[in-house]
């Protein structure tokens, strides 16, 4: 298959599951909420710019369950299976192939920080989704870390264009410590939901429990509402 056509493909695809997903993405809070909860001018989402409980910092804090795996990328890997039509186990080189978005967006940790107006640039998972075609009946992700951690997200929430495999940060390649070579983001949910060191995502029919969601964080992770642990 020649590359216009490949990328054509991609491009119909990701529209399909845009459709598919549009409605129950509208009605998510972090875009739906009238009375979201924080301080400060709204975001592109209308949400205020410091969710409830959460204070900016300038500086970036490292999170990891104690230890950083160093990945080079001739050894790198990207599997995508579960419910899917097309299950890949990607390449640095299939992956950086893929279409590459930039945008900025926000981060909003668990443990009350917030760094705002990150510049990144990675692959939406849109667009991974568009290439695998998940079944009809996908509805939620597993994505893995080669530091054994994991976490689930609904597709509704996934599949936001803000969800993305990022391998650049302010133009440098992202730092091992804060997930080189690849990580997800989660703009609209708290960082957790975004899996550093990402080496899997996993396609399921139902929900199942990630890392900390197995230990009393919350399973959808709302920032505007302070969700923050399961009840
Ligand atoms: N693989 C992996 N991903 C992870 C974590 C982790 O320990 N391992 N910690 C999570 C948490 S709790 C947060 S707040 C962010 C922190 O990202 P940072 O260390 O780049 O700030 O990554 C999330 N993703
Ligand atoms: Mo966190």
């Amino acid at each position: 298959m020649d590359e216009p056509e490949k990328l054509d493909r991609i491009i119909e695809a990701r529209m399909k599951l845009k459709a598919r997903f549009e409605e129950k993405m509208k009605l998510t809070p972090s875009v739906a909420d009238d009375k979201p909860r924080g301080t400060g001018a709204p975001n592109r989402h209308g949400m205020p710019a410091i969710p409830i409980g959460q204070t900016a910092t300038v500086k970036w804090p490292v999170l990891d369950l104690g230890y950083q795996p160093n990945i080079p990328t001739e050894k790198w890997r990207l599997t995508i299976d579960g419910a899917v039509d097309n299950p890949v186990k990607l390449t640095w080189k299939q992956f950086l192939d893929l279409p590459q978005t930039k945008d900025t967006s926000d981060f909003h940790c668990v443990t009350t920080w917030s760094k705002l107006n990150m510049p990144w640039k990675g692959v939406s998972l849109l667009d991974i989704a568009a290439l695998v075609h998940p079944k009809e009946n996908a509805t939620h992700i597993m994505c893995y870390g080669y530091d054994t951690y994991s976490t689930n997200i609904s597709l509704e929430e996934a599949l936001k264009p803000d969800v993305l495999l990022v391998h650049t940060f302010e133009g440098q390649p992202l730092p091992i410590e804060h997930g080189g070579p690849v990580r997800m983001i989660t703009p609209q949910l708290y960082a957790w939901k975004g899996s550093k060191w990402i080496k899997r995502i996993e396609f399921l029919t139902e929900n199942k429990l990630g890392f900390w969601e197995d230990r009393g964080y919350s399973n959808t992770a709302y920032p505007w509402r302070n969700d923050r642990y399961s009840d």
